[in-house]
């Protein structure tokens, strides 16, 4: 299903699975004809084509443009299988109106095949990895744009391989017949690669538009077309249209607030086995945390089996979250289930959704300490765009010695109740940012935003952190100690663990809670 769906996407439509193959077919007979002629061609081409040629190949049999509106935001879609295929063609096409158009210049003879033995002719077959691969691309601001999609990382590690944007406006109906078609804006863009060093095949590539004013001021629509070239070394390039905006569609109120909502919470890759009943737990605890101005954004890579889903529906109906389906990812050899192509989807999908967007996992739940309110800890962090949260590192299947209990019947966090005691260690935090001065974003923390970032939040904010349970799909308690009294320490796997039942203490309240909220529809 997958690839199949893929490749169909980004082939166009109707019949998109049958006019790639033979576009494929067309493509490498050319290649290999033409091969010496058409990189002749290529190196004299200017790296902006007239803009008829969109139209053109658009209206061909290897349509350049993908289908229109949201669809082109959510899927993956290739480049090289949506917009080398026409590119090569085309080329071909229109070799004689280039040359044509520099009659002065000599035409140097065809370059001959010739039968030197010595002469060793190299032939690539298929690609090992996209130029790049879209997964959404969205407005960020009145004259901004951010694109955000997978690239081949060694070509980005060894190479140069850089963008640039075009805005081409819809034609002026009341312009009909006088000036011809409105003319294009470009600009340049910048990449931001904020998975460097964790990429695999595939890396993290977040491209930057930014227009000096914003290029559809007038509201009567356009396309975002987005040319990837290969590297500076070279003028060749794929072209591809990244977003479209209907006429009449922009709002530019979007970007002030109030936004929609207070705090979103944009989730990574849910992925292989995920305990039904923690996901139930876990999403009643944050809606109540964060309250009723919030939303949940989940990423399905295939971990939500239908019990997950089962749980997820009631939150689901009552309009609180939303589940993206990525299983295309698996396509591509992304770090850890493409997480942070995801969450930088994310960040720039809800960019103006919320004043405050959070990330973090699913077996990790946020704890403000000392009966404190989440608005009191935000409004001493409102100067920062960013703020990174610590983590209460927690074991995940020790439980207190009580053969009374009937542990099944008890929620994770209230019977996962021994911290790890060790402090002064370095652990990974987890953060917030206001998402609309953030440019691109990691799993930690973002390294690409505007204004400052604090990391003193130990006193304000936390995070219990019940490692890898959201995997675990038997019973958490495996194994018993005594209660600690008067706050020993217990060892455990050469670790002391403290008695902490912050978490616990809440269990009662979050029941009630989901129960009001969702309905009794567990029990
Ligand atoms: C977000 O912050 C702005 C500015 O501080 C404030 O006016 C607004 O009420 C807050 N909440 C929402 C939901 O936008
Ligand atoms: C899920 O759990 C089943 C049974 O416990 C196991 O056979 C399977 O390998 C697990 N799948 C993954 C992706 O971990
Ligand atoms: C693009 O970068 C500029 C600053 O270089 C920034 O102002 C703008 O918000 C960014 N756009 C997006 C969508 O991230
Ligand atoms: C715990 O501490 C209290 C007072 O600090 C003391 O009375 C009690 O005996 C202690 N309990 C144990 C089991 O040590
Ligand atoms: C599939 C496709 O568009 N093929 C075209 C490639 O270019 C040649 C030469 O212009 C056309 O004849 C084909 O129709």
């Amino acid at each position: 299903m997958k690839p199949a769906a893929v490749r169909k996407d980004a082939g166009g439509g109707v019949g998109g699975a049958a006019f790639s193959i033979s576009c494929l077919d067309i493509k490498s007979f050319i290649a290999s004809l033409v091969l010496l002629t058409l990189i002749m061609a290529l190196w004299q081409l200017h790296p902006y084509q007239p803009i008829l040629a969109i139209t053109r190949s658009a209206s061909s049999s290897c349509p350049l443009l993908p289908p229109t509106t949201t669809t082109v935001a959510s899927s993956l879609s290739t480049t090289t299988a949506a917009a080398a295929v026409p590119l090569s063609n085309s080329t071909a096409g229109r070799a004689p109106s280039t040359t044509a158009a520099r009659a002065t210049r000599p035409i140097s003879p065809p370059p001959r095949l010739l039968k030197d033995p010595n002469k060793r002719e190299l032939r690539p077959y298929g690609s090992a990895a996209a130029l790049f691969v879209q997964m959404g691309a969205y407005r960020g601001g009145p004259r901004t744009f951010a694109i955000v999609g997978l690239a081949s990382k060694p070509a980005h590690v060894f190479g140069t391989p850089y963008f640039k944007c075009e805005w081409l406006p819809n034609p002026d109906p009341a312009a009909a017949g006088g000036g011809g078609a409105p003319r294009p804006v470009r600009t340049k863009a910048y990449k931001m690669l904020p998975d460097w060093g964790y990429g695999r095949v595939y890396s993290v590539v977040i491209v930057n538009c930014t227009f000096p004013s914003n290029p559809n001021a007038g509201n009567r629509g356009g396309k975002l077309l987005v040319h990837a070239y290969y590297s500076t070394a070279s003028r060749r390039y794929e072209r591809f249209v990244a977003l479209e905006e209907a006429p009449g569609s922009y709002d530019e109120a979007r970007f002030r607030p109030p936004f929609p909502y207070q705090y979103l919470y944009c989730g990574s890759s849910l992925y292989g086995n995920i305990s039904a009943p923690r996901m139930r737990e876990w999403l009643a605890y944050h809606a109540h945390f964060f309250g009723p101005s919030s939303h949940f954004v989940l990423h399905d890579a295939g971990g939500v089996s239908p019990e997950v889903r089962a749980v997820l529906d009631p939150w689901l109906k009552a309009g609180r979250v939303t589940l993206q389906d990525i299983r295309a990812q698996a396509e591509y050899d992304g770090y850890y289930y493409n997480q942070f192509l995801v969450v930088n989807d994310c960040l720039h999908r809800y960019r103006h959704a919320a004043n405050w967007t959070f990330f973090f996992d699913v077996d990790e739940y946020i704890y403000l300490p000392d009966g404190r309110t989440l608005e009191e800890v935000l409004g001493q962090l409102e100067q920062y765009t960013q703020f990174t949260i610590e983590q209460n590192p927690m074991s995940s299947k020790l439980c207190v010695e009580d053969p009374t209990k009937d542990y099944s019947r008890q929620w994770g966090f209230e019977k996962l109740v021994f911290r790890n005691s060790i402090t002064g260690v370095r652990r990974d935090r987890k953060y917030a940012i206001q998402a609309r001065n953030a440019y691109a974003t990691g799993v930690h923390m973002s390294q690409n935003v505007y204004g400052r970032t604090t990391h003193n939040t130990e006193s304000l904010i936390r995070y219990y952190h019940y490692h890898n349970s959201i995997n675990v799909m038997e019973e958490p308690c495996r194994e018993f100690v005594p209660k600690p009294t008067n706050g020993s320490t217990v060892m455990f796997e050469g670790v002391p663990y403290v008695y902490d039942d912050n978490m616990k203490r809440l269990a009662g309240d979050i029941k009630h809670f989901e129960e009001v909220t969702v309905g009794a529809v567990y029990s």
